[in-house]
């Protein structure tokens, strides 16, 4: 069966708490429930994951292919935006990443339209909310099961 990781970075565990107008009202617990679903229609197994340490988001991603799983797909939440260890540990996983934000991060401040993670993407998903991961995992299902 296919595995697909899903990283959170820091303060998305506080999703559905504050700022609906930028980030909806769905909790990431909400999101990891719906997305777990979704991946069962596909056949696919799914390892939802969140964490406000740099340090644990970078052992996930290393850990990522020894563990079986076929590809990840990532909201580093503000790391977007500075982490060049995030970006290295991407570039040095040989698996498929999709970067997903729920926010247009165009449409905010200067600072959060730059990514230093999407250049080592596939590519990168902003501002269709939880429905970002839905898409992402249903591009990472299509190209890994064809
Ligand atoms: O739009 C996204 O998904 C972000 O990755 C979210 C990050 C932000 O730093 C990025 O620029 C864009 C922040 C997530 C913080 O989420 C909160 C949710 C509710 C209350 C407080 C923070």
């Amino acid at each position: 069966m296919i595995k697909i990781r899903v990283i959170n970075g820091p303060n998305l565990n506080l999703l559905g708490t504050r700022e609906p107008e930028i980030y909806g009202t769905l909790s990431l617990q909400d999101i990891q429930k719906r997305l777990e679903e979704e991946a069962a229609g596909y056949g696919i197994e799914l390892d939802f994951f969140q964490s406000n340490h740099e340090g644990d988001i970078i052992d996930k991603i290393h850990d990522a292919r020894a563990a079986g799983f076929s590809g990840i797909i990532i909201n580093p939440g503000a790391f977007t935006h500075y982490s060049y260890a995030i970006r290295d540990a991407i570039s040095s996983v040989g698996l498929p990443v999709i970067e997903v934000h729920l926010s247009n991060l165009h449409a905010r401040e200067e600072f959060r339209s730059r990514s230093v993670i999407a250049p080592v993407c596939k590519g990168q998903i902003c501002g269709l909310g939880a429905d970002g991961y839905s898409a992402a995992l249903y591009v990472l299902q299509r190209r890994l099961q064809s």
